[in-house]
C-alpha cells in the first residue's frame, strides 16, 4: 500500500464522511475547506451537518490523529475534490453548472502537487469536467506533466470517481456501494482502484472519465424522469378521480414495471440539479430530460393550488404544512420543495399559515419573518382546518389519522 496520506478538498456532505472513514481505515487523512467554522468544529471532534452516526466516526478519527482539518492544502499522496457544483440560472431559462469551486480547489492544490500525486474529482459534474479540472492544475504547475499529454506516464493521475451515496444513508452506501472509476488513463484507474479497495466492499468498475462523469447524470436523471412520470400520473389520476397510490401499486405488482412515488416536487441539491448538465450539454437532443425537470418543477405549483381551493372553503382559514425539508426523516431543506410551498402560500394571504417540521428547532426566518409558526403536531391537528401533507416524515406516517379526518386533508406524499 503506497498511499498513506489523503487530503480531502470540501468538508461537506460527501467529504467529510469519505474523509471520516478513509481515516477509519488507519490513513493519514487531511481534511481542507474555506470555512473556518467546519475546519474548527472538526478539529474538536464534531460535526457541522447532519448524518446519523457520522459524529461517532468523526469523534474517533480526531481523538486518534488520523484526521484533522485545515484551511490551507499541505501535500499529500491522493487529494479527492467533493465541492459543490450547483448551477447557475441565466435569465433565458438555461441552467449553467457553476465550476468555479472545482477551479478555486485545483488552484488551492496546485502548489503542493508531487509527481506521482492522483488527483480524483467526487463531485457531480458535467461531462468534460475533469478534463477541465487537469487543464487547471496543468496551467498552474507547467513543471508537472499531466494525462491529457502524457497519459499513462504522466507525473500527476486524474480520475472522476462519482459520489453516489443517499443523504441519511451515506456510511452505509459509502463502503456498500459499488463505484465507478474513470481515469484519464489507464494508470490513473488503477491507482483510484487502490485507494477505493481500502474501503469499499462494493465493486470498482472501470471506465474513461467522461463515461464516468455521465454515468452519474443518468443515475439521477433516471431518477428525475422516473418521479416526474408519477408526479404527471398524480396529476392525471386527480381528474380522472383515481387513487394514484394505489394505482402505482397495482402498476408496480407486473414484473418490469417500478415507477417511483409522486410527491409535492423534487428536491435536494442533485435530483433536481444534475438533470440540467445534460441538458445544458445537448439542449437539441435531452427533451425527456428537460420536460421531466419541468414537469418536476411545476409540481409545487400544483399542490399550492390545491390549497388555496380548500382554504377559500373557510372563513378564518389555519392551514397546517407538515414537514419543510426535502425528504423524510432528515433536516436538509436545501431545494426543498416543502419550504417552497410554505414560502409562496405566505405571499398569497391564504390564512394562517402553521408548520410541522419534527428535525429543526427553530423557524427557518423566511417563514418566520412572514408569521409562520413552528408547532407541533398535536397543535396543528388542533388548530388547523387544513392539513397538508408535504413530507413523509416518520412521525407523520404513524401518527392516528382519526384526528385528520375531521379536517381537509391534501397528502401530497400519501401517507393516508
Ligand atoms: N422523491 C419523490 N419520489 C420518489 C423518490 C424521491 O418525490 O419516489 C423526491 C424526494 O422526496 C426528494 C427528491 O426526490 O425531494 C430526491 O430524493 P432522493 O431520495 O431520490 O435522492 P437524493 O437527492 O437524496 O440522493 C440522490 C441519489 N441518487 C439516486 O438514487 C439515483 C443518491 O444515490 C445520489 O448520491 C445523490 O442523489 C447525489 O448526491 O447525487
Amino acid at each position: 500500500m503506497t498511499i498513506k496520506t489523503v487530503s480531502v478538498v470540501g468538508l461537506g456532505y460527501i467529504g467529510l464522511p469519505t474523509a471520516a472513514v478513509i481515516a477509519s481505515r488507519g490513513m493519514q487523512v487531511i481534511g481542507l475547506d474555506v470555512n473556518q467554522h467546519a475546519v474548527d468544529t472538526i478539529n474538536a471532534g464534531d460535526i457541522h451537518i447532519v448524518e446519523p452516526d457520522l459524529d461517532i466516526i468523526v469523534r474517533a478519527v480526531v481523538a486518534t490523529g488520523n484526521l484533522r482539518a485545515t484551511t490551507v492544502a499541505e501535500p499529500a499522496d491522493v487529494f479527492m475534490v467533493a465541492v459543490p457544483t450547483p448551477f447557475i440560472h441565466s435569465d433565458t431559462g438555461e441552467h449553467k453548472a457553476n465550476l468555479s469551486y472545482i477551479e478555486s480547489a485545483a488552484n488551492a492544490i496546485a502548489p503542493v502537487l508531487e509527481k506521482g500525486n492522483l488527483v480524483i474529482l467526487e463531485s457531480t459534474s458535467p461531462v468534460g469536467t475533469t478534463e477541465k479540472l487537469a487543464a487547471w492544475l496543468q496551467a498552474a504547475r507547467p513543471d508537472l506533466s499531466f494525462p491529457q499529454d502524457k497519459g499513462d506516464t504522466a507525473d500527476i493521475k486524474v480520475a472522476h470517481c462519482p459520489e453516489r451515496v443517499l443523504p441519511g444513508y451515506v456510511l452505509q452506501e459509502l463502503v456498500s456501494n459499488d463505484r465507478v472509476i474513470g481515469g484519464m488513463s489507464k494508470a490513473c484507474s488503477d491507482r483510484a482502484v487502490e485507494l477505493y479497495s481500502t474501503f469499499v466492499r462494493g465493486e470498482c468498475v472501470v471506465t474513461n472519465a467522461r463515461t464516468a462523469e455521465m454515468a452519474k447524470l443518468t443515475e439521477n436523471s433516471f431518477r428525475d424522469v422516473n418521479i416526474a412520470f408519477a408526479n404527471e400520473l398524480s396529476v392525471i389520476c386527480d381528474k380522472l378521480k383515481i387513487n394514484v397510490w394505489e394505482l402505482v401499486k397495482l402498476a408496480n405488482r407486473h414484473p418490469r414495471v417500478n415507477i417511483l412515488n409522486p410527491g409535492p416536487g423534487v428536491g435536494g441539491h442533485c435530483i433536481a440539479v444534475d438533470p440540467w448538465f445534460i441538458v445544458d450539454s445537448c439542449p437539441e437532443e435531452a427533451n425527456l430530460i428537460r420536460q421531466a425537470r419541468l414537469t418536476n418543477d411545476a409540481k409545487p405549483y400544483y399542490v399550492i393550488d390545491q390549497i388555496t381551493k380548500a382554504a377559500d372553503e373557510f372563513k378564518r382559514p389555519v392551514v397546517a404544512c407538515l414537514g419543510l425539508a426535502f425528504k423524510a426523516d432528515i433536516d436538509d431543506l436545501r431545494e426543498s420543495p416543502a419550504l417552497q410551498i410554505v414560502e409562496e402560500l405566505t405571499n398569497k394571504d391564504i390564512g394562517d399559515i402553521l408548520a410541522v417540521e419534527p428535525n429543526i428547532q427553530a423557524i427557518p426566518s423566511v417563514l418566520g419573518d412572514k408569521g409562520v409558526e413552528l408547532v407541533s403536531l398535536e397543535t396543528a391537528l388542533e388548530k388547523a382546518n387544513v392539513i397538508v401533507v408535504l413530507v413523509d416524515h416518520k412521525q407523520f406516517k404513524v401518527a392516528d389519522k382519526t384526528e385528520f379526518s375531521k379536517k381537509v386533508v391534501i397528502d401530497s406524499r400519501g401517507i393516508m
